[in-house]
């Protein structure tokens, strides 16, 4: 480990903020095994750190009960105008931001140590990755990134004594005076916290979380909030998108980039094992997707991430086995149960064990009332310990894609999957998706919001500018944009059960897609866009009632009718900044449901 670096910017950034923010020591990080074990094992003696018998190298954390996922209202995207970071996000003027947030930071570190974390996104070298350094407080923060992203000597290497880097200030906001025990998981209030964004300066400052997106700056905030205005500058796309290939029988390979909300099953989808013969998925990323028009004119995507930050509950040898073969060792999990031999559990893993720990650290059983483990927990676990990774996740060129998908969570109303009519009704379709809200942002469960292309919590400047972007690449992209679809997993019955299996059968609707790109499949039109034709879709092996079908493929006019109003009242948002093209679609769909 060595203090200092040859990069002179960055020597200044550290002491300016170590003056400010005066911890007892600063630590640079080298991105060793021996560093993360170090960190681990200090983590580990505060108690924060619980070993796992069954779990080689894997530990459970357990947050304050306060600090368990994103805080959506509490992020802000700050820029000199209002209008530049738009109706859909939090906005305070920079200087008055800086200024609230420096009375914060002022001594905070106070009684900890100092990390310093270099971090490449992307493959380090790769002419698509870019570099941060994060400053922070919190070891749990420095083992996390080691997964997430690379971290260390190497990116010092890339950034040279005179390259340029993200600076991303984090701090969980909880100094300790001399004599203090520390809490097991230090944090602020949420009223202290800020998760803030300066778009202008390429600026991250992040205080009083210490949990995921939240914490781990080179995420959410770098990897889609500022990236998505570099990318807007620079022409190219930073989504919230999994990448993943599938191969036919024949050998033929299709790249889908999907993007649905947080908690939407997105790790899931990545990691798919096909239930019909012959199909072969890889997963090349299951969060973000950055993607630049390269020399063949296609649209080539990298995943920025080295690791995946997935969401445990819910996650099985049923729904997602090869999630669960990465997870075998060297894992971060945080909240959790405890089991009494040593492992974690949580709700829809297996059965239950007979008694456990649950997140909170209580004892917990089957007659308990509340969840053992807290819906949003989460695994920290290496993308390359994903058996089925592809063998080019980490090709600096990335991977052309061939078909986008929307979607997210919609009992009602949106069928199984949809195909836009063009590149234009796709925009449309990614910029009016909507879906029920999830445990991954504090806040209400299960009320519908519309979430543009997944985007609406990670977009860092204003939504009509994006749409717009968005048709600007369409138009750069000509025939050789990717086709789009939209997909609905989630669709449930009068009486509330879910209509379609999902998990390995979505492959069934991934080849429909696949069979559209290459001509072989036909489709029907509706009001809403292209359907498979009965026969279409290949359910081969699959126990599905007749009845559910109808109900999955059903396009209910008067449904769609109603939703209308809401889309206007949403476009309605983006006032003289939302694309003529979109509200063009606009009415022609509402002239095609009559
Ligand atoms: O906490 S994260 O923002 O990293 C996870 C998510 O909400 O997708
Ligand atoms: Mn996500």
């Amino acid at each position: 480990m060595t203090n200092g670096s040859r990069n002179d910017k960055l020597n200044a950034w550290v002491k300016e903020a170590a003056d400010l923010c005066r911890p007892d020591a600063i630590q640079w990080c080298d991105g060793s095994r021996a560093e993360y074990d170090r960190m681990m094992a200090l983590l580990k003696e505060r108690g924060m750190a619980v070993p796992l018998a069954k779990r080689p190298n894997s530990f459970l954390f357990r947050t304050d009960p306060s600090d368990v996922a994103r805080v959506e209202d509490r992020t802000y995207i700050s820029t000199r105008s209002q209008e530049d970071a738009g109706p859909t996000n939090n906005w305070v003027l920079p200087d008055d931001l800086k200024r609230t947030m420096r009375g914060l930071y002022d001594g905070c570190m106070k009684g900890r140590t100092m990390y310093v974390i270099p971090f490449s996104m992307g493959p380090v070298g790769s002419p698509i990755s870019k570099i941060g350094v994060e400053l922070t407080d919190s070891p749990y923060v420095v083992c996390n990134m080691h997964i997430m992203t690379r971290v260390g000597t190497s990116v010092m290497e890339a950034l040279g004594p005179t390259g340029g880097f993200i600076p991303c200030l984090h701090s969980i906001g909880a100094p300790l005076e001399k004599g203090q025990k520390d809490a097991l998981w230090p944090c602020a209030p949420i009223e202290k916290k800020y998760i803030s964004h300066f778009p202008e300066e390429n600026l991250i400052w992040s205080y009083g979380s210490g949990y995921g997106g939240n914490a781990l700056l080179g995420k959410k905030c770098f990897a889609l909030r500022i990236a998505t205005n570099m990318a807007r500058r620079e022409g190219w796309m930073a989504e919230h998108m999994l990448i993943m290939r599938l191969t036919n029988p024949e050998g033929k390979r299709f790249h889908i980039a999907a993007a649905f909300p947080s908690a939407c099953g997105k790790t899931n989808l990545a990691m798919m094992q096909p239930s019909i013969k012959g199909w072969k998925c890889e997963c090349i990323g299951d969060d973000i997707a950055w993607m630049k028009v390269r020399g063949d004119g296609r649209l080539h995507a990298i995943n920025p991430e080295s690791g995946f930050f997935g969401v445990a509950p819910g996650t099985s040898y049923d729904t997602n086995p090869m999630a669960m073969d990465t997870l075998k060792e060297n894992i971060i999990f945080t909240n959790c149960a405890l089991t009494d031999d040593g492992d974690v559990w949580w709700e829809g893993m297996a059965d239950a064990p007979p008694h456990a720990i649950d997140w909170k650290g209580r004892d917990w059983t089957p007659a308990s009332r509340e969840d053992a483990a807290h819906p949003n927990a989460r695994f920290t676990a290496p993308a390359a310990q994903c058996p089925v990774i592809c063998p080019d996740w980490e090709d600096p060129e990335g991977v052309p894609i061939d078909i986008f998908i929307f979607g997210g969570r919609r009992s009602s109303a949106v069928p199984l999957v949809t195909e836009a009519f063009s590149w234009d009704h796709g925009v449309f379709m990614g910029a009016t998706a909507a879906s029920e809200t999830t445990s991954a942002n504090i806040g209400a469960v299960g009320n519908l919001r519309r979430d543009p292309f997944a985007m609406k919590p990670f977009l860092g400047y204003h939504m009509g500018d994006y749409f717009q972007h968005w048709l600007a690449m369409g138009d750069r992209l000509g025939t050789k944009a990717p086709r789009i679809f939209y997909v609905n997993w989630f669709r449930k019955s009068a009486e509330g059960k879910f209509l379609w299996p999902g998990f390995s059968d979505n492959s069934r609707a991934l080849k429909w897609m696949c069979e559209r790109v290459d001509g072989t499949v036909g489709a029907r039109e509706t009001p809403i866009g292209l359907m498979p034709r009965d026969g279409d879709l290949d359910l081969s092996g699959l126990d599905i009632a007749k009845d559910n079908m109808k109900a999955l493929m059903d396009v209910d006019l008067k449904e769609w009718k109603a939703e209308v109003p809401d889309i206007e009242k949403h476009f309605a948002l983006f006032g003289d900044r939302l694309p003529a093209r979109l509200r063009k679609q606009l009415e022609e769909m509402k002239k095609r449901l009559g």
